[in-house]
């Protein structure tokens, strides 16, 4: 699907988007030669830079608890396999960087990037090595990109929650506080959500809501449980986003709880059409519009999903979903008020 010319024009902005998921192969590829490294994925080396280029082509597998096969990687390895070339300051910059000038070709005005901390932090890298390199290129990309951004600290839910809690103490002097540093300003729940509730990190979103931060949690589309999942969301620990939680639409009570406390879905709807068909999907748009439920559209992990960035996405949204120029131009709307900018950054968006 082409951007057209209404869609290239519209000021944007991401607010549901994993850097680490913005590790394109070429810089992939540069990296590792930088650290002379080899490229892995899975027990796969890559020894050309056109081979591994080939290998992006793919759908990533679901994972084995749902049936997966073993020896295609799902999403989630084919990710963290990416990081594996990411080891200095520089690295990480030179990630973000190349992401916040994709950002000003796309006519994205703000952004709000997921980091894994602990993805990094485990394979042995200094974690002040991760978050000067994103405060660096959060000072640098708005002054030669013109984007502005803060970001957000996801806790790994898959990792012991304890070990969650410790990345957040290190990371802190680095968050959006009086005494900080100000690259992030929230936190988050990513990776592999298989009995991993968002109440077992409750103490660690009290503990961000305490020092000032935002919360919001990743709730995917067609998971196990992904229902309870968005009712402690809403209801037990009073979440202020929720990214995806589109499965809500099976549950009135849900549906209720977002908009009696205004609580938006930062949706990705190139992430769910790898696996769901059109027909099935993008009524969905519709519906949620209809039930004056707030959302807005994002990428999610445009180089792990066929290279479809927040423009793709909105493309997507606009041509499967029927919706109007109108509507659309509601949708960037509804992302102003979703994000977590300054209101003097918000006026100057739209
Ligand atoms: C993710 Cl698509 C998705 N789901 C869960 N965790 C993630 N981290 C990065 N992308
Ligand atoms: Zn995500």
């Amino acid at each position: 699907l082409e951007i057209s010319p209404f869609i290239q024009s519209l000021p944007k902005i991401e607010i549901h988007v994993h850097i680490e998921g913005t590790l394109r192969p070429a810089i992939r590829w540069a990296l590792a030669q930088r650290n002379r490294i080899p490229v892995v994925t899975k027990g796969v080396t890559y020894h050309t830079y056109e081979e591994l280029l080939e290998s992006y082509k793919v759908t990533y597998n679901h994972r084995p608890e749902q049936g997966g096969r073993k020896d295609v990687p799902t999403f989630l390895e084919a990710y963290f396999a990416g990081c594996d070339v990411l080891r200095t300051e520089d690295d990480f910059y030179d990630m973000s960087m190349d992401y916040l000038k994709r950002c000003s070709e796309m006519n994205v005005r703000w952004a709000e990037p997921f980091f894994d901390i602990q993805a990094h932090t485990r394979r042995g890298i200094p974690f002040e090595h991760v978050l000067n390199g994103y405060l660096r290129a959060q000072q640098d990309g708005e002054k030669e990109y013109g984007v502005k951004s803060k970001w957000i600290f996801c806790f790994l839910r898959d990792e012991p929650v304890e070990e969650g809690a410790k990345a957040y103490e290190q990371a802190l002097p680095w968050a959006d506080t009086p005494t900080g540093k100000g690259l992030f300003h929230a936190v988050g729940l990513a990776s592999n959500a298989f009995k991993r509730p968002p109440v077992l990190f409750k103490q660690c979103f009290e503990r961000a809501k305490q020092d000032g931060l935002h919360i919001t949690t990743h709730c995917d589309f067609g998971q196990t449980d992904t229902h309870e999942h968005i009712r402690q969301a809403i209801f037990d620990i009073g979440i202020e986003r929720i990214d995806h939680g589109l499965d809500a639409l099976d549950d009135d009570k849900l549906i209720q709880g977002l908009v009696d406390k205004n609580i938006g879905l930062t949706l990705c709807p190139h992430a769910y059409h790898r696996r769901t068909k059109t027909e099935v999907l993008f009524p969905k748009l519709r519906q949620l519009l209809d039930r004056g439920v707030k959302f807005c559209i994002n990428s999610d992990d445009p180089v792990y999903m066929h290279d479809v960035w927040v423009d793709g996405n909105m493309e997507k949204a606009y041509h499967y979903g029927g919706l109007t120029k109108g509507e659309m131009v509601g949708l960037v709307r509804n992302a102003v008020e979703m994000c977590w900018a300054d209101q003097s950054v918000k006026d100057s968006i739209l």
